[in-house]
């Protein structure tokens, strides 16, 4: 027949087929949850062909079906709920009411994402405005609708094929899954709008070759913008036309192991994950992976939405990635997903099995370390509220970045030892330290340039004796270290006690240079304040909306069903009491006495630091099922006024976890200091557990203050105050010397001078220089000033001296020494 005798029904036809998908008989896409009795269900819902979306505790899986599927599920005698009964109206609805014009990342008119012509101008655009950054968009092939498949590169000399390693990012392989391409064009925003002035996004544009498809499925894409203009367009699948149906699964129709069983991947063209005819049956798989195959990829991402998962191969059945890539991808999902917690593994295993997927043959057959990663909760959905898009790209800028960064060398400081001369832990004045650094070149290729490391200080009581180290040429996803040649520092003999010393770490490599600051606290701690929580000694619990699992003070029950609060307290610490997030009885079910709302808050009592900075350490246990309750620490310094937040994570704990931070990074120490502790399960819907149990703030400000009446000239005597009303009335003895170091520890307090007598003042205490070395505390805590006589003697001048003094208890010298002073240096004059 002629198109010009298509009679006016089929031409109806003709015209209505294209806009009409799944939903032609008003049989919308609904989100429902199965309730399943056990994991080994879920091949039985796979091979009904059902549309899985994600996987919750307790059981449930969320499923995108329509009326049939129901009917199905129905009929095998599932339990299911209907969670969203037209997810279409709901998205497009959602995105209306949510939808606020904003300027940070510019709108696209589908509420907030961009339309396929939309892309595409901005690709047209970026050529123009960057044409030094960006190429213009090359098609790599058509869609089944004729459509164009986009890629583009950005890098330094986007028009020559340079000898930097490549990567490729594509998104939009499914067409409801429009937040995969907003968020590549955001990473593709920021690496053209910041080149020049972010150092590390300008080394990836010069060093690397980056090349992204941001729209996969042109066709699908584009039928969900023609049926919700608006947003919300719940087709998956590209649109071939199967005859009686439309749409193959792109993520099924890949070449490895396709169509190796029917769970997850189906044989029937009605379903959403229709595997197509044969492997690389459709135009857009072909393109994509022939583009692939060109270019030497060596990492890539095929990006989905949704479910917080970066997942890896294998997908077609629980297998492991090859040999040692089962490690590398191990440890490179481990760092993207640190800040997000997003769950990671191999497809197969965290989420559902099926074959022909992207990432298993862009890793399998054509060598890249590719992931897939599923942004967005499960609030987020598909089409994630206007308010959403940005944070969820933010939320995979730096997992990009990394992934761009691995493909080529990547160097980090891997870890670092500092080494103080007497091993005691301690920096004392006058030590040197030695400093060992491990670098990691986490990237899958060689440096080109080598290693080398330099440490400066802007500490004035810092000397750098041996300050480079040249690590060489640091092979791809391989550790050196210098323990064979340390870096050396030594501290001034003045340095005051507790002076954070930082020193600057500058790593070069790949004329990239990496710096990041070490730092440590000269001098000897003392324990200003501990509480093991074995007695009451003050701290208070605020609950804000809870109904359970308020903080409290007891000994740990062990629980039933499953253990996921403390079972005991920190077993490194001394006592069998900790504060938990509600006990229960011994054997109540580990989800009844749970937070349940909140947040509880448990606030410590008021801790006087006007002497100084100090150290707060604690042990904390923080249990949470799906990792999106913020447990928290925070710090006052004006008694609860005002809080600074210290430590927020969402992501549990590894049993009693130490956490240690200074006081002084957060507040200004003052005599109100406060420490609080909450956690909470808002909105209430996970299972939430919390501990705190050795609590500790050490300073570096004795209580011992030492001071001289007037400057120490020659010939003249001054004396020497002692102030320390904490220890009214006891013993004191004094010490003097030419050095500060070594340091002497007696009875756990350190000495921190050297006691020789090998100089040209006798140090001897009683000669006759220095008196009144030893006596006892008046009623207020001074001393009736010892006194130091300074010889008339022109060779002392520009001599230094340090004098200690310590508190002596009822037990007598030395096992009753309670306090050590810092050392006064007194430099003649
Ligand atoms: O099913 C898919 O294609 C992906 N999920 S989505 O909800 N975006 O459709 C996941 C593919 C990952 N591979 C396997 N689970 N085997
Ligand atoms: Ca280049
Ligand atoms: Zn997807
Ligand atoms: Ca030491």
């Amino acid at each position: 027949m002629s198109k010009r005798c298509l009679t006016f029904p089929a031409l109806l036809l003709m015209l209505l087929v294209p806009v009409l998908g799944a939903n032609e008989d008003h049989d919308p896409y609904r989100l429902v949850q199965i309730q399943i009795t056990s994991d080994k269900q879920i091949p039985s819902l796979q091979l009904m062909g059902l549309d899985l979306v994600q996987f919750h505790d307790d059981f449930k899986v969320d499923a995108v079906v329509n009326n049939a599927d129901l009917a199905e599920l129905k009929a095998a005698g599932f339990l299911y709920e209907i969670k969203i009964q037209d997810m279409e109206a709901f998205y497009a609805n959602r995105l209306k009411d949510s939808y606020v014009k904003t300027r940070a990342f510019p709108d696209g008119s589908m509420g907030g994402n961009y339309t396929l012509s939309e892309v595409e101008a901005i690709l047209d655009n970026w050529a123009i405005q960057y044409p030094h950054l960006i190429s213009p968009k090359i098609s790599i092939g058509t869609s089944i609708q004729g459509r164009d498949i986009w890629a583009v590169k950005i890098s330094d000399n986007p028009l020559i094929d340079e000898n930097e390693p490549e990567c490729c990012f594509d998104a939009l392989i499914h067409a409801r899954e429009p937040q995969s391409m907003m968020t590549l064009i955001w990473y593709m925003t920021r690496l053209l709008e910041d080149y020049g002035t972010d150092a590390e996004l300008t080394y990836l544009v010069d060093n690397r070759e980056i090349w992204f498809i941001p729209v996969f499925n042109p066709d699908g894409y584009y039928y969900n913008e023609q049926n919700s203009p608006n947003g919300g367009g719940m087709w998956r699948k590209n649109r071939r036309n199967n005859g009686g149906s439309y749409g193959v699964d792109l993520n099924r129709n890949y070449g490895f192991k396709w169509g190796y069983d029917n769970y997850g991947s189906s044989p029937n063209p009605g379903d959403e994950t229709y595997r197509g005819t044969a492997a690389f049956s459709e135009p857009e798989t072909t393109a994509v992976s022939n583009f692939s195959l060109l270019r030497p990829f060596v990492t890539s991402w095929n990006t989905h939405t949704y479910s917080d998962l970066y997942l890896c191969p294998f997908g077609y059945d629980s297998v492991y990635p090859y040999g040692n890539d089962w490690p590398i991808y191990q440890e490179y999902l481990d760092d993207i997903s640190a800040d997000n917690g997003y769950v990671t593994g191999p497809a197969s295993m965290v989420l559902y099995s099926a074959n022909g997927i992207a990432t298993d043959w862009h890793y399998a057959t054509a060598g890249q370390f590719n992931i897939t990663p599923e942004i967005g909760g499960s609030g987020d959905g598909f089409w994630p509220s206007f308010n959403r898009i940005l944070p969820l790209a933010e939320e995979n800028f730096e997992p990009i970045k990394y992934w761009t960064w691995v493909a080529g060398s990547y160097v980090q400081l891997e870890g670092h030892t500092l080494a103080d001369d007497n091993g005691d832990g301690l920096y004392f004045p006058g030590e040197p330290v030695g400093v060992t650094l491990t670098l990691r070149n986490k990237g899958l290729g060689d440096t080109m340039t080598t290693a080398i490391a330099t440490i400066t200080s802007a500490s004035p009581y810092v000397t750098v004796l041996q300050g480079t180290h040249d690590f060489g040429v640091i092979p791809g996803y391989s550790e050196v270290n210098n323990s064979g040649s340390p870096l050396t520092v030594v501290l001034d003999s003045k340095t005051p006690y507790g002076e954070t010393i930082t020193l600057d770490v500058a790593i070069d490599f790949d004329n990239f240079t990496l710096t990041l600051p070490l730092s440590f606290i000269a001098g000897a701690p003392m324990i200003y304040f501990q509480d093991n929580f074995e007695s009451d000694t003050g701290w208070t619990v605020t609950n804000q909306n809870i109904s359970s699992g308020a903080w409290e003070r007891d000994v740990p029950n062990p629980t039933s069903g499953g253990q996921v609060a403390p079972l005991e307290d920190n077993p490194s610490g001394t006592g069998t009491y900790c504060y938990l997030t509600e006990n229960g009885p011994s054997g109540g079910s580990y989800s009844q006495y749970d937070i349940d709302g909140g947040p509880t808050i448990l606030t410590s009592p008021v801790i006087d630091l006007s002497a100084g900075d100090a150290q707060v350490s604690l042990y904390a246990w923080y249990y949470s099922r799906d990792n999106d309750d913020p447990f928290m620490v925070d710090i006052s310094n004006n008694n609860g006024t005002s809080w600074t937040n210290v430590l927020s994570t969402q992501n549990g704990l590894n049993g009693w976890e130490l956490i240690t931070f200074n006081v002084g990074d957060y507040v200004t120490p003052t005599a109100n200091v406060k420490v609080r502790v909450s956690a909470q399960d808002q909105p209430n819907n996970d299972i939430v557990e919390a501990g705190l149990d050795d609590f500790e703030v050490k300073t570096f400000a004795s209580p011992i203050d030492l001071s001289l009446s007037g400057p120490p000239i020659v010939g003249t005597t001054v004396n020497i105050h002692m102030s320390a009303p904490q220890a009214a009335g006891l013993e004191y003895r004094m010490a003097a010397s030419r050095g500060t170091y070594p340091a002497y520890n007696l009875n756990g307090q350190y000495i921190p001078i050297n006691i020789d007598n090998v100089t040209m003042i006798s140090l001897n205490p009683g000669n006759g220089i220095f008196n009144n070395f030893q006596g006892n505390l008046d009623a207020s805590g001074f001393t009736a000033d010892p006194e130091f006589v300074i010889p008339n003697n022109p060779l002392y001048v520009g001599m230094d001296i340090f004098v200690i003094a310590v508190t002596v208890d009822a037990s007598g010298f030395p096992q009753g020494v309670t306090s050590v002073s810092a050392p006064l240096p007194i430099t003649i004059q």
